[in-house]
């Protein structure tokens, strides 16, 4: 953007420093005082073209068409728009040979950005000085072809400033360029000294400025104290002689010979006019003035896209109800089937009828007058060869996990297509990809119940020991030792499982304390099961944890909204 002849100078946006947020959906961590009205269009134009619509859901092809148009009419026009209003004010220091104008610049921004000097630098670029946060605002701006650009924090934001060449510079091209970029500017902000201001050149340039409406402030520099009245009052004269009466002049007094920055209370004046020429407050009149009406436009836009964007929210929670319930109904049926002693069928009885027949290491354990056979030595024996039962049980322990998995799947699947389902389900089915960890939780839960075999054993004979019943706590240690810590948890697991003959047996060698590690290892499977099941679940539940169908999804583009409005 650039001021044309004939233009008002364009006000720039907004001045005062602001960071972008990293993640746009961050709106909150940005202080509302930060937030440009360029910044808050943006970032609703953002929200507004990542909102989907995952769920197919009535409704939903008019949403769509109305996300598309509401960021149509953000990108294409809002944000165009308004970028070009914020472009930084192009502020030209203008003036004679030594008149003090890279000087100026350089108090101004409180460090030397230009050279100085009473040494006339032949060929120099002109220098642009701006603040960082302003280098894309400005990226397009026609002055950055023939200047150098600097960018310092602490130049105000929505302001550039440019130290032209000298307007009577020995140099025809330094001339030209002098005056064209005067053309380019926003502002002028002329230079002139107690000795010089009488010249005929800079009269003549102002002229032209006045001619074609440009804004000028004067800035009278080098004024000797005793001299000020009177050269004051010379300079407004002439002034309002050239139409110019209305313009700022500022009046920098002598310091004597000098080198270096100007102090700062020199140029303070000189720096607020600049900030308030940045200030939010004229930016807000004058974006107000031309954006308020498209602005005021897209309120009932916003609101309609943020009710679609809550139907699906909604949609989606009722589709977690259905799911629950479902859930509920498969995880019961699971846990039914373990109490049922599904993992104690198939191989696992054939095995124990094996292990436990008359020639198997778990045959005649208990003699027929009831007492337990064996020596420590048929304890390890008998503990080394359980460990066939154990792996049956392990694969048993995953197929039933499996099953159950399976099943809540279906269970699920079938609740979402129903066609009495929850609007929205069939995406949900389409969108679930089958977990494909499923064996291999359903093996690691199934070895993690074994695994508890031992330790579940050890603590049912630890609780409570009969010390009074001297003659069980002894036939206890006797079956300890006849079979071995893996040999009772072996057969503790199988009891779990539903193995009858195992349940019995442990009775038989270590009384309640058998019961009491059949119903923990029982339990513990039960557990698994749960937990199965309750994966099956978690798959579904990721789906719906798409951000576009969170509680909060709508609230957040109305929040944006709201903050545009109180930028407004
Ligand atoms: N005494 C005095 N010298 C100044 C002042 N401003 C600039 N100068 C000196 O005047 C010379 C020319 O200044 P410069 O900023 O390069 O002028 P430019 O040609 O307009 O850019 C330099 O030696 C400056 O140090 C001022 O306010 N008072
Ligand atoms: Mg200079």
């Amino acid at each position: 953007m650039s001021a044309q002849p004939g233009t008002a100078p364009v006000q720039p946006l907004v001045g005062s420093p602001r960071h972008v947020a990293d993640d746009p959906r961050e709106i909150l961590s940005r202080p509302l005082a930060q937030t440009s009205l360029l910044d808050a269009v943006k970032d609703l134009r953002r929200d507004v073209e990542k909102t989907g619509f995952p769920l197919e859901i009535p409704g939903i092809e008019a949403a769509r068409a109305s996300r598309d148009r509401l960021v149509d009419q953000l990108g294409e026009h809002l944000v165009p728009r308004l970028t070009e209003l914020s472009a930084p004010a192009v502020v030209v220091v203008s003036g004679s040979t030594g008149a003090g104008k890279s000087t100026l610049v350089n108090s101004l921004v409180g460090r030397e950005v230009s050279t100085a000097g009473v040494l006339r630098p032949t060929t120099r670029r002109p220098v642009l000085v701006h603040h960082p946060l302003d280098t894309e605002l400005l990226s397009h701006h026609p002055v950055l072809e023939s200047v150098s650009v600097v960018a310092d924090e602490q130049m105000v934001r929505g302001i550039a400033l440019l130290d032209a060449p000298d307007l009577d510079s020995v140099l025809e091209s330094n001339r030209e360029s002098a005056h064209r970029l005067l053309e380019a500017a926003d502002l002028w902000l002329f230079v002139t000294t107690a000795a010089r201001y009488g010249d005929a050149l800079p009269w003549r340039v102002l002229q032209g400025a006045v001619e074609r409406g440009a804004s000028i402030a004067m800035v009278l520099n080098r004024v000797p104290p005793a001299s000020l009245p009177t050269v004051r009052g010379d300079l407004l004269g002439r002034l309002r002689e050239n139409g110019l009466q209305g313009s700022p002049l500022f009046v920098v007094p002598d310091l004597g010979p000098h080198e270096g920055l100007l102090p700062a209370s020199s140029v303070s004046p000189i720096q607020r006019w600049l900030a308030m020429l940045a200030g939010p407050d004229r930016a807000r009149t004058v974006i107000g003035r031309t954006l308020r009406g498209s602005l005021a436009a897209l309120r009932p836009w916003v609101d309609e896209l943020a009710e679609a964007v809550q139907a699906q929210a909604d949609a989606a929670a009722a589709i977690g109800v259905v799911l629950d319930e479902a859930l509920a109904a498969s995880a019961g049926q699971a846990v039914e089937s373990i109490l049922g002693g599904a993992v104690a069928d198939g191989a696992v009885r054939a095995r124990w009828s094996e292990l436990t027949s008359a020639g198997g290491p778990l045959g005649r354990v208990v003699s027929a007058r009831g007492r337990v056979r064996g020596s420590a030595r048929d304890g390890r024996a008998r503990s080394g060869r359980v460990g066939p039962l154990v792996e049956d049980l392990v694969h048993s322990a995953t197929a039933t996990l499996m099953a159950a998995g399976g099943h809540a799947e279906q269970v699920l699947r079938a609740a979402l297509v129903d066609p009495h389902g929850p609007d929205g389900g069939p995406s949900v089915d389409a969108a679930w990809a089958t977990g494909s960890n499923r064996r291999v939780a359903a093996e690691q839960a199934a070895r993690g119940w074994t695994a508890q075999g031992v330790r579940v054993v050890r603590a049912a004979l630890a609780a409570a020991p009969d010390v009074d019943a001297s003659r069980r706590a002894g036939r206890r240690r006797k079956a300890e030792r006849a079979l071995g810590d893996d040999g009772l948890a072996a057969i503790a697991l199988a009891a779990a499982a539903g193995v009858q003959g195992a349940r019995e047996l442990l009775v038989v060698l270590i009384d309640d304390a058998g019961e009491r590690a059949a119903d923990e290892l029982r339990t513990d499977l039960v557990g698994r099961v749960g937990a199965q099941v309750a994966l099956e679940r978690a798959a579904v539940g990721a789906v719906l944890a798409d951000p576009d169908l969170a509680d909060d999804a709508a609230s957040r583009l109305r929040l944006r909204l709201a903050v545009l409005k109180g930028l407004m």
